[in-house]
């Protein structure tokens, strides 16, 4: 069987979505790093396997998949012992909410084209970049500590083991910090990204690991 390929960027947080599902599985694969600073994902090679410009793409299984979310719920049903989704439908209805409140809701605004364009046409520099990214980052996770105020909420997200709305959050944390949005005072969501730390497919995944 052909090993499956995962084009990725370090510090993309789609990417560390599917990382961190790959590690959980323990599919080897191998990594080909498309440079957005260097604007790879906008060449044609990229846009052949996504015609969006965006990463993550994964080959694997004979096909060439796009969006993180997809790939995710791809992996958890073709592969065996994937519990990213709980087996309920409300429980599904829970996580899939949790998640795409990251997923479709905090990172499109925050995407580095997005926020690349917003500064291009308002002539706004960094102060302006770093404000944009606190606002819509600080506030989209008070939101998701408010969802998470719930008795389904366990060690993780839902429940006591990691599901895919923990790989959405657990990255939009990273990129919180990365820009020093203000979520000291979210109880729920620190801690349950620091469940998710103890666990060595996440720090594999992690922008931070060696
Ligand atoms: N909804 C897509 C989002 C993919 C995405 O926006 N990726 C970002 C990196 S995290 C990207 O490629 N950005 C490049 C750009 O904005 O030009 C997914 O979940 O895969």
């Amino acid at each position: 069987m052909t090993t499956p390929v995962l084009y990725d960027y370090w510090r993309s947080s789609a990417s560390y979505r599917v990382r961190i599902a790959l590690n959980l599985l323990g599919i080897e694969h191998e990594t080909v790093s498309v440079d957005l600073l260097a604007r790879e994902h906008k060449s044609p090679e990229h846009l052949a396997r996504n015609p969006q410009g965006l990463v993550p793409a994964l080959a694997i299984d004979g096909l060439m998949l796009t969006q993180s979310l997809a790939i995710i719920e791809y992996l958890n049903e073709t592969r065996n012992g994937a519990s990213f989704l709980p087996a309920a439908p409300q429980s599904r209805a829970r996580v899939r909410a949790l998640a795409y409140a990251v997923a479709m809701d905090i990172h499109p605004v925050c995407n580095s084209g997005v926020a690349a364009h917003v500064m291009e046409i308002t002539g706004g520099g960094d102060a302006a970049r770093s404000a944009w990214m606190k606002k819509f980052i600080g506030e989209g996770l008070a939101a998701l500590e408010i969802m998470l105020d719930n008795p389904a909420t366990g060690r993780f997200c839902h429940g006591d083991s990691p599901t895919m709305a923990d790989f959405c959050l657990v990255p939009q944390v990273y990129n919180a910090r990365r820009w020093e949005a203000d979520i000291a005072s979210l109880k729920r969501v620190n801690a349950i990204a620091a469940a998710c730390a103890e666990l060595p497919a996440f720090q594999a995944a992690s922008p931070k690991a060696p």
